[in-house]
């Protein structure tokens, strides 16, 4: 028998700013890179953007009005850098801070969790402009001061924080695939912003630490298991490598203030190791986060680079534009110090998986794998902050959804994390992704992940209407029995 849900487990949903606030100029806010990226022609699917996004920002109370009809009981947002210091580093625009708080308000009366995320990906444009974003450790002091804004003013009414989204995800496609801003193609850069920023992290946790005492904060780290091919020693070695350069890189700073030592040697052999000044490794090491979130969607499976193997099936059925923006499936560009990892391991299709529209692994014994691998290295208290279904969602004539196959989905999943439970994993909270339809970074808004509708009536942009799926029933249920269901 299943040990049950924690009984007061956190069954949320989770969104980000940009993906669905809108109001991109409204009330003093100024512009994020994404959106100066957004508006590059060819950047992202179909053209679409943020501008008004599903206009949360001036329905966030019907939006909640409908989480809480639904027993949520917690929800993730992301606040966005640009609306509270519009230029990142000048005046704090109280408009900006005050939606979030009215934001905040709303959920708790409800008694809904907050949980805030700090960064998703909307550094101010003004900083990009003035000193390369990410790439200047000057950015490690204004995001402290816009972290501290946030943390002084939501002390006493948010308990859990997320400082960073995916740090892995956005420095890929950011600073080596050119898919995401600051739309850069340089290993070098990547690895060197990827530094700035664990530094940028450590030091916000440590003023987290005098501000905010008995809160909770960690990183939502994108994670997927990798597994071997098969049982050849030279993949399962392939895959230990993988397991390494795609996740301990980031954790084992996060939680242990350290690089891996096999992936900081080979980094340094291509010249690509991130450069360390005094004191660097002192202020990693001296925070540590109070629980792990962990993203998944799918692992990777790889194997070793010298060994041949026949195409893999499966991969020709793939649309080629949406596997060119998913990070875990792109292939290096070029051969050399571009690919550090070219000689690691080498990315293959699991020939044992199904896959979304948009060529995701549906893996859900792969998230049980996650939260034991993660809990036996880490031992830290764990929130799933996303999971969820990406697929073209259609309304019936009478103008619903029937959205079996999400549901199906989802129950997979929670049901290998109720086994993850059993096992032993410390798991507090889990945050579907999302709750409403939402725009996809570089899918546009035709790939739905909500338990509501959104009705994008092409005439009237701003109509918008909200339209309860299957699953939001469904997941209702699930809430009221605590995962029983
Ligand atoms: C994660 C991001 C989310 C969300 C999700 C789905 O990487 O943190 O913001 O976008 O992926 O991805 P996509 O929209 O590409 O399907």
């Amino acid at each position: 028998k299943l040990d049950a849900f924690p009984k007061d487990f956190l069954w949320g949903a989770a969104s980000a700013a940009y993906q669905i606030e809108g109001g991109w100029n409204s009330d003093g806010k100024g512009p994020s890179i994404w959106d100066t990226f957004s508006k590059i022609p060819g950047k992202t699917f179909e053209g679409t953007n943020g501008d008004i996004a599903v206009d949360h920002y001036n329905r966030y109370q019907e939006d909640i009005q409908l989480m809480a009809k639904m027993g949520l009981k917690a929800y993730r947002f992301s606040v966005a850098w640009s609306r509270v210091i519009p230029d990142g580093n000048g005046e704090v625009n109280e408009k900006g801070l005050q939606f979030y708080e009215n934001l905040i308000d709303e959920l708790k009366k409800h008694e809904i969790e907050p949980v805030l995320t700090l960064y998703h990906w909307d550094i101010p444009q003004a900083l990009q402009d003035e000193y390369n974003g990410w790439e200047s450790r000057k950015v490690i002091e204004d995001f402290n001061r816009y972290a501290s804004v946030l943390f002084e003013r939501f002390k006493d009414k948010v308990k859990y924080w997320v400082s960073f989204n995916e740090q892995n995800v956005f420095t890929a496609l950011g600073y080596r695939w050119e898919a995401h801003p600051p739309n850069i193609s340089d290993v070098k850069r990547m690895f060197q912003a990827n530094h700035i920023i664990n530094l940028a992290n450590a030091k916000a946790i440590q003023s987290f630490r005098e501000i905010v005492p008995k809160g909770m904060i960690g990183p939502s780290f994108g994670y997927g298991p990798m597994y071997s091919f098969d049982c050849e020693p030279n993949n399962v070695l392939a895959a230990l490598n993988g397991e390494e350069f795609q996740n301990h890189w980031w954790l084992d700073v996060y939680v242990n203030g350290k690089y891996p030592k096999v992936t900081w040697k080979q980094l340094e052999r291509l010249n690509v190791a991130p450069s360390l000044e005094d004191g660097d490794m002192t202020l990693l090491q001296s925070v540590k986060p109070d629980f792990l979130g962990v993203n998944y969607y799918h692992g990777g499976t790889v194997r070793a680079n010298e060994i041949e193997f026949p195409e893999q099936k499966g991969n020709e059925n793939l649309d080629k534009d949406f596997v060119a923006t998913d990070p875990y499936l792109m292939q290096p560009k070029d051969e050399q110090a571009q690919s550090p990892e070219k000689r690691m391991f080498t990315n293959v299709k699991n020939p044992h998986l199904e896959t979304t529209n948009w060529g995701w692994e549906i893996d859900p014994i792969g998230i049980r794998i996650a939260l034991r691998r993660l809990q036996n290295r880490y031992d830290l208290p764990m929130m799933v902050t996303e999971n969820g279904l990406g697929a073209y969602d259609d309304l019936t004539e009478d103008g619903h959804v029937e959205d079996d196959y999400r549901i199906e989905y989802l129950k997979d999943h929670i049901v290998e994390m109720q086994k993850a439970i059993t096992d032993g994993v410390d798991l507090i909270g889990y945050c579907a992704w999302s709750f409403t339809d939402l725009l996809s970074w570089l899918n546009g808004y035709k790939k739905r992940y909500g338990f509501v509708y959104i009705d994008r009536d092409e005439k009237d942009e701003k109509q918008l209407e909200r339209i309860p799926k299957k699953s939001y029933y469904w997941y209702k249920e699930v809430i009221e029995s605590n995962g029983e269901k």
